[in-house]
């Protein structure tokens, strides 16, 4: 029903105020309505025509009709409501001339008949792809995922993890500290994280034995960059803590992982090794995926693995007693196993990429490759 200049006949403020609204909610809508030039001009003589216009009206069915007390209010009114549809009038022509809209209604505006707009999907980085893929591993083994902060504090990142205070992991070659921590303990002062072993010490005070947890994430080496190091990397590592775990777990945990990650012909062996988290201690070779571990390739030696047909890969161990200490476990009644591994390191392989600073320049034509 179009709108028409109610006759008033109570000019009470709240009165006034609703016969003001319901004709501002018209001016609106007519408007929107309003599509093209001639639209404009229809709407514009309806509203401000000399003869009839509804601004007329407003002098005749509210001014004219206003009783003496209450003339100066309306008068007001009515001259706030002509300069408002005045304005109105001016932005509607504006609008169709600016081809601001098809002129359609609000709600016809949105053609829902129109193809949606296809965005490309994107793909996984491929570290992120192969980390949620050892990730996936250790889930079907029954593994929870833990993770945490990347900026840590001494305490994490070295004591809890049974570094002595001057191993030289702390220096500031190997690791990146916050500045101005000098005030602080050695212990309190912050570094960025550079293992994700911390996030294994923060799982095991906030939760008992049995503990199956892999944690992945980002960490830190002052390293200089080149082919094969960056100073930011990723790593993955896991903790199994339960009453009755040896060594066998261990190895038969990551053959199995190795395998499931590359094909069930990888063979792994287990070379003593230290890290002071973990005793005994041990690095993994599996068998050259590129040579089939024979160490010749092509009629000459395999370059990948330096022709001894065996490529290091991974680290880990029994957990060091001293580590249980510091986060209440009875070292007389549990035993874990511990392993860590490089992400970018395990991509590098499985995809053959030969320059680990690929995966941080952002290169769509290298990314692309992984969708
Ligand atoms: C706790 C106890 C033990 C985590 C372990 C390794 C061995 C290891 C390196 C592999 C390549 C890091 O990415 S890398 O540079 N890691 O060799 N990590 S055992 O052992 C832990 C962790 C947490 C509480």
């Amino acid at each position: 029903m179009p709108y028409t200049v109610p006759k008033l006949s109570d000019f009470s403020a709240s009165a006034l105020d609703s016969a003001v609204r319901g004709l501002l909610s018209a001016l609106e809508q007519e408007s929107a309505a309003a599509g093209s030039e001639n639209d404009w001009k229809a709407f514009r003589d309806r509203w401000m025509a000399r003869k009839n216009g509804i601004l007329t009206q407003l002098n005749d069915l509210w001014l004219k009709a206003a009783p003496r007390d209450a003339k100066r209010d309306v008068g007001q009114r009515v001259n706030e409501l002509k300069t408002k549809v005045e304005q109105t009038v001016d932005a509607t022509l504006a609008r169709i001339q600016s081809g601001a809209s098809s002129g359609k209604l609000a709600a016809e505006r949105l053609d829902v008949t129109l193809p949606g707009i296809r965005r490309p999907i994107g793909a996984e980085h491929p570290v992120i792809k192969t980390m949620n893929e050892i990730i996936g591993v250790f889930r079907n083994l029954g593994y929870s995922v833990e993770e945490g902060p990347e900026i840590e504090t001494d305490y994490y990142n070295f004591e809890a993890l049974n570094f002595p205070p001057n191993h030289p992991a702390r220096d500031t070659q190997d690791t990146l500290f916050i500045a101005g921590q000098e005030s602080k303990e050695l212990r309190d002062r912050l570094l960025l994280r550079t293992h994700t072993s911390p996030v294994q010490i923060r799982t095991m005070q906030k939760m008992k034995p049995p503990v199956r947890v892999v944690c992945p994430g980002k960490v830190h080496r002052n390293d200089a960059a080149d082919a094969t190091h960056s100073p930011i990397f990723h790593q993955i590592e896991g903790l199994a803590v339960d009453t009755n775990i040896t060594f066998c777990d261990l190895k038969g945990t990551l053959d199995h992982a190795m395998k499931a990650l590359f094909g069930s012909s990888v063979k792994t062996r287990f070379y003593p090794s230290f890290f002071p988290f973990t005793e005994p201690s041990a690095d993994v070779q599996i068998s050259c995926i590129f040579c089939d571990g024979k160490g010749t390739r092509d009629g000459g030696p395999c370059r990948n693995c330096k022709a001894s047909g065996w490529i290091e890969l991974l680290g880990c161990g029994m957990v060091d007693p001293n580590v249980y200490g510091f986060v209440d476990y009875d070292a007389t009644k549990i035993s874990g196993f511990a392993f860590g591994m490089g992400v970018e390191r395990i991509a590098i392989l499985k995809y053959g990429v030969d320059d680990i600073q690929l995966f941080f320049q952002g290169d769509v034509r290298f990314l692309e490759q992984f969708g």
